[in-house]
C-alpha cells in the first residue's frame, strides 16, 4: 500500500520536502515520525486532530509515531501564524496541560502495539537541562539571523515586534527534531502547514550539524482547514470546540460535526475518518441524491465522536439528540439533560408549585400573559414533551424531570429549561 498516494487522495498533503524521496523512504522502512503539541491550554482542540489522525494513519501502515508533548517550547511560545505576542504560563501550569494532552493523545493512537507502538516524549525533558552557552554554541551557531528573518513566522511579525524569545522558537523546534532523528531514529516531521517553517529549520540543522552520514529526514504538511461558507473552521458561538468532555461535551462535539455543511461533509470525512473511499463515495451519493437525509453528516459525527470520546459517549450523544429532535425528553437522565440543554435558555427558582402561565411570563418564553393563555390554548407549548393546553396548570413536583428539571418547549422547536434547586 501507498501510503502518501493515500493521504494525498484524501486531500490531507498540503506539501512534502521530497515527495518522491518520501514515498521511496516509506516503502522501504518502517518510519518514526513525530509531530508536537505545546501545552498551551488544558486541552487540544479540534485543529489539533488532523495532525494526530495523521500519526494515526501512518501507524496504521505499519510506521511509527511520536507525539511530542512541548513541555519545553510551550514554556518558550511558538510565532507561526499567529499576529501578537504570546503571555507566557507559569511552569507547573505547562506541567499540568502537558499530562492532560499526553492523555487525550493516548486516547487516539495505539501505544501498546507490540510492532509499531506509539510513543510520547516531552521537550522538557532535553531543553529544560541546556545551558545557555551549550545553546548558543551548538544550536544557534548553525542560523545565520538571516536565515530567521526570512521565515514567515518571523518576517510577517517585524513590523509589529517580536521578541528575542519567540523569535528563538524555531531553534528549539529544530533541536528536537535531531535530538528525535539521534535518539529514536526519527526521519520525518508532520505538522499543519504553519508549522513549515519550522520543520524545514529542523532539517537544515540536522544536515549542517551530520554532514558524515547524509541524513535521510522528511517534512510533511497538512492543509489548513477551510470551510464553504468561508467562516472559520473549528469556531462555534461558544468558541473552540474542545477534545476534553468538561469543556466541550460530546453532544455539543457531536452536534458540531452533525451541523457540517453539505458542500464540507464528504471533504472532512476524508480528513478526519478512517472510512475507505469505497464508503465514502456511497456517502457522496447519499449527499448528492437525498441530502435533507443528512445520512453523511451523521456518519461523520459517529466517527468523530467515537474516536475522542467512546462508544458509550456517542450513544448518549444519539439519544439525546433523537430526544431534542422527536420532542420526546422524559427518558433523559440528569447528565444528559446538563448536556443537551447547556446552552438553551434557563430558569432558575426554588422548588415549588408554580402556575404555569406565571412561568412561562418569568422565564420569558412568553412576552406577556397574555401572550402566555394564547400560547397555552393553540397548543404551542409542551412541558417535558407533552403538549398542555390548560391555562389554569400548575406545574408541581410532578412536572420535575430527576426532581429538577422541567422542559418547556415552545412551537416546533424552541427550548426552556426550568432549573428547581
Ligand atoms: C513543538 C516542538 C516540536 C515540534 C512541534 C512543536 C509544536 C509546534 C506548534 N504546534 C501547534 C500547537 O502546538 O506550535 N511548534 O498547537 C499545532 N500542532 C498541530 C499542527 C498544527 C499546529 O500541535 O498545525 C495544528 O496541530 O502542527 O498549529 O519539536
Amino acid at each position: 500500500m501507498d501510503i502518501l498516494q493515500d493521504l494525498k487522495d484524501r486531500g490531507l498533503i498540503q506539501q512534502t520536502t521530497d515527495d518522491e524521496g518520501l514515498r521511496k523512504h516509506l516503502a522501504e522502512n518502517q518510519v518514526t515520525l513525530y509531530c508536537g503539541f505545546d501545552p498551551t491550554a488544558d486541552s487540544l482542540h479540534i485543529g489539533h486532530l488532523m495532525p494526530i489522525t495523521m500519526l494515526k494513519r501512518f501507524q496504521l501502515a505499519g510506521h511509527r509515531p511520536i507525539a511530542l508533548i512541548g513541555g519545553g517550547t510551550g514554556m518558550i511560545g511558538d510565532p507561526s501564524g499567529r499576529t501578537s505576542e504570546r503571555s507566557l504560563n507559569e511552569e507547573n501550569v505547562v506541567h499540568g496541560f502537558s499530562d492532560s494532552i499526553r492523555k487525550q493523545i493516548a486516547g487516539i493512537l495505539d501505544f501498546d502495539n507490540s510492532n509499531n507502538a506509539a510513543i510520547a516524549r516531552n521537550n522538557h525533558d532535553w531543553l529544560a537541562n541546556l545551558t545557555f552557552i551549550e545553546f548558543l554554541r551548538d544550536v544557534g551557531k548553525h542560523f545565520t539571523v538571516n536565515y530567521m528573518l526570512a521565515k514567515d513566522a518571523v518576517a510577517s511579525r517585524i513590523e509589529h515586534g517580536i521578541s528575542y524569545t519567540e523569535f528563538s522558537y524555531m531553534l528549539l523546534q529544530s533541536y528536537d527534531f535531531m535530538k528525535l532523528y539521534e535518539e529514536e531514529n526519527c526521519s520525518l516531521q508532520i505538522g499543519g502547514s504553519d508549522q513549515w517553517g519550522n520543520i524545514t529549520a529542523g532539517m537544515e540543522f540536522i544536515r549542517r550539524t551530520r554532514e558524515d552520514e547524509e541524513a535521510k529526514v522528511f517534512g510533511l504538511t497538512v492543509p489548513l482547514i477551510t470551510k464553504a461558507d468561508g467562516t472559520k473552521f473549528g469556531k462555534t458561538a461558544g468558541g473552540a470546540v474542545w477534545l476534553d468532555a468538561e469543556k466541550t461535551s460530546p453532544y455539543e462535539f457531536y452536534q458540531f460535526w452533525y451541523n457540517t455543511d453539505d458542500r464540507d461533509v464528504i471533504k472532512f470525512i476524508n480528513y478526519f475518518t478512517f472510512l475507505n473511499q469505497d464508503e465514502i463515495s456511497e456517502l457522496q451519493t447519499a449527499v448528492d441524491e437525498n441530502p435533507g437525509a443528512r445520512e453523511a453528516q451523521k456518519r461523520l459525527a459517529e466517527e468523530m465522536t467515537k474516536m475522542v470520546h467512546g462508544e458509550a459517549s456517542l450513544d448518549q450523544a444519539i439519544k439525546i439528540s433523537a430526544a431534542l429532535f422527536s420532542g420526546d425528553v422524559k427518558q433523559l437522565t440528569k447528565e444528559e439533560i446538563e448536556q443537551g440543554f447547556k446552552d438553551v435558555p434557563t430558569y432558575e427558582l426554588e422548588k415549588q408549585d408554580v402556575n404555569l402561565v406565571d412561568l412561562l411570563v418569568d422565564a420569558k418564553i412568553s412576552s406577556s400573559k397574555r401572550q402566555a393563555r394564547e400560547d397555552i390554548t393553540n397548543g404551542a407549548i409542551y412541558i417535558n414533551g407533552d403538549r398542555n393546553q390548560d391555562v389554569q396548570y400548575v406545574v408541581s413536583a410532578e412536572d420535575r424531570l430527576e426532581d429538577t428539571f422541567t422542559i418547556i418547549r415552545r412551537g416546533r422547536r424552541k427550548y426552556f429549561l426550568v432549573y428547581f434547586k
